[in-house]
C-alpha cells in the first residue's frame, strides 16, 4: 500500500480491537454510523456461533476527525470485545494472572495452532490463536468502511454475495451486479438465489448436527471505477495482484480469481478476450463482456471490478481431528472451543472492506490531494482528458 496504510491490533479475548488509518484526506463527511453499518453486516450471516451473540459490534473514532468531517490525520478506530469480562484475567496483560487458565496444547490441523507454536516457541497456543483469529477483520471492516466512504464521494460502490458454501453452487450469469447484490443483502447467507439460500442453509443445519464446518466461495464487486487505478510498469503496483494479496490475507482464505479467472485458461483466446467498441455519443470505450473482471495489464480498463475468493472450512471442529498435544507429544483430539460452522456470508462483507482499503489506495495515488477538495478537482480533470482522449 502507497498513498493509505492500516495497521490492526487487538486479540480475539482482549479487551479491545484497534486500527488506525492514515492517508486519508481532510474534509470527507465521517461518523460512527457510517462505519457501524458495515460492522453490523459483518455479523449477521447464518452459520455463526455463540459468540455472535455476546458481541454486537460498534465502532469509537479516537482521532482523525473534527465536528464530523476528516482533518488528515490518521484515524484510529476501537472496537471493544464485550466478551473481554467473561475473559479479563485469562486475558490480563497483568503477570498476577499468570496461570489462571489452563493452556492450550492441543493443535487444531488447518489453524494457525501449531505453526505459530512453534514459530513464536510458546507452549500455550492460546498466544497464537488470539491474535490468528478472524475477529481482527471486524477492524478491517471499520477501516475499510472509512474507505467505502471516501469512494462513495466519487461514486464507486462496492458490493458481494456468496455463490458457494459447501457444494452448493450458483453460477450468477445477471450482468446487473447491483440487483445480485441487493438480493444478497436479503439472504441469511448472502446469496442472490432464493432456491440456492434454502439449500445452503439446510447444509450448514447438517454441518452443525454433525460437528463439521464448511466453506465457500463469494464474489466481489466495485462499479464506477474509472480506467487507470494500478499500473503494468511494476510487479507491486498491479492492481489485480494487490486485490489478490489483499483478499487472500483474509483469515481462511485460499483461492482468488479476478474475473473468470481460472476458467480463463480453459478456453481459447477468441473467446474470453473482452471485445473492444466505441461509444461515439458518449465519446467513451466500450466492452461487451468482462472476463477480465475489470483489469488489463494490472490497471483498471473501466469496467467493473470483480474478484472471487474461496474460503476452506472453519478448522476448529466439534467433532475434533487427530492432533498431537505439543507438551506430552501424545496422540490427542484437536481442542475445541465454540466455533463458527460457516463464516463465508461474514467474509464477503469482510472481501468488501479490503477492495475498499485497496481501491481508496489505488485512487489516491492516480489523483492525489491532500483534501478531498483537490481530489476532486484532480479527479475531474482526469475525466475530462478522458473525454477529449
Ligand atoms: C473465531 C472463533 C469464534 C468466532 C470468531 C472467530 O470466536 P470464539 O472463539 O470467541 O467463539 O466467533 O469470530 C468473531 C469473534 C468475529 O467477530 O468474527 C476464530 O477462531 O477465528
Amino acid at each position: 500500500m502507497r498513498t493509505i496504510r492500516f495497521l490492526t491490533a487487538g486479540e480475539s479475548h482482549g479487551r479491545a480491537l484497534t486500527g488506525v488509518l492514515e492517508g486519508i484526506p481532510s474534509g470527507l463527511p465521517l461518523c460512527s454510523d457510517d462505519i457501524d453499518r458495515e460492522l453490523k453486516r459483518r455479523q449477521t450471516g447464518y452459520g455463526r456461533g455463540g459468540r455472535m451473540k455476546i458481541e454486537s459490534d460498534r465502532v469509537e473514532i479516537l482521532s482523525g476527525v473534527r465536528w464530523g468531517r476528516t482533518i488528515g490525520s490518521p484515524i484510529t478506530l476501537v472496537i471493544e470485545n464485550k466478551d473481554w469480562q467473561n475473559w479479563h484475567e485469562a486475558m490480563s496483560v497483568d503477570k498476577q494472572y499468570n496461570g489462571c487458565i489452563e493452556p492450550v496444547t492441543r493443535p487444531r490441523p488447518g489453524h494457525a495452532d501449531l505453526a505459530g507454536a512453534l514459530k513464536y516457541g510458546v507452549h500455550d497456543i492460546r498466544n497464537i490463536l488470539e491474535r490468528s483469529s478472524a475477529r481482527e477483520t471486524a477492524m478491517r471492516v471499520a477501516l475499510g468502511a472509512v474507505c467505502r466512504r471516501f469512494l462513495l464521494e466519487f461514486d464507486i460502490t462496492v458490493g458481494s454475495y456468496v455463490t458457494s458454501i459447501g457444494s452448493v453452487s450458483i453460477n450468477p450469469q445477471a450482468k446487473d451486479l447491483m440487483s445480485l447484490f441487493k438480493k444478497a443483502e436479503a439472504s441469511p447467507v448472502r446469496c442472490p438465489d432464493r432456491e440456492a439460500s434454502k439449500r445452503m442453509i439446510e447444509l450448514i443445519d447438517r454441518a452443525l448436527k454433525e460437528g463439521d464446518s464448511l466453506g465457500g466461495v463469494f464474489e466481489v464487486f466495485a462499479l464506477g471505477v474509472p480506467p487507470g487505478l494500478g499500473s503494468h510498469i511494476q510487479w507491486d503496483r498491479r492492481l489485480d495482484g494487490r486485490l489478490s494479496q489483499a483478499l487472500m490475507s483474509i483469515q481462511a482464505i485460499k483461492g482468488v480469481e479476478v474475473g473468470l479467472g481460472f476458467k480463463m485458461a480453459e478456453r481459447f483466446g477468441s473467446e474470453v478476450m473482452d471485445e473492444i467498441s466505441y461509444r461515439h455519443a458518449e465519446k467513451s470505450f466500450s466492452r461487451k463482456g468482462n472476463n477480465a473482471g475489470g483489469i488489463e495489464g494490472g490497471m483498471t480498463n473501466g469496467m467493473p471490478v470483480i474478484i472471487r475468493a474461496a474460503m476452506k472450512p472453519i478448522p476448529t471442529l466439534k467433532r475434533p481431528l487427530k492432533s498431537v498435544d505439543i507438551i506430552t507429544k501424545k496422540s490427542v483430539r484437536a481442542a475445541y472451543e465454540r466455533s463458527d460452522v460457516c463464516a463465508v456470508p461474514a467474509a464477503s462483507v469482510i472481501g468488501e472492506a479490503m477492495m475498499c482499503l485497496v481501491l481508496a489506495d489505488a485512487f489516491l495515488e492516480k489523483f492525489g490531494g491532500d483534501s478531498i477538495k483537490e481530489t476532486k478537482q484532480n479527479y475531474k480533470s482526469y475525466l475530462k482528458s478522458l473525454r477529449g482522449f
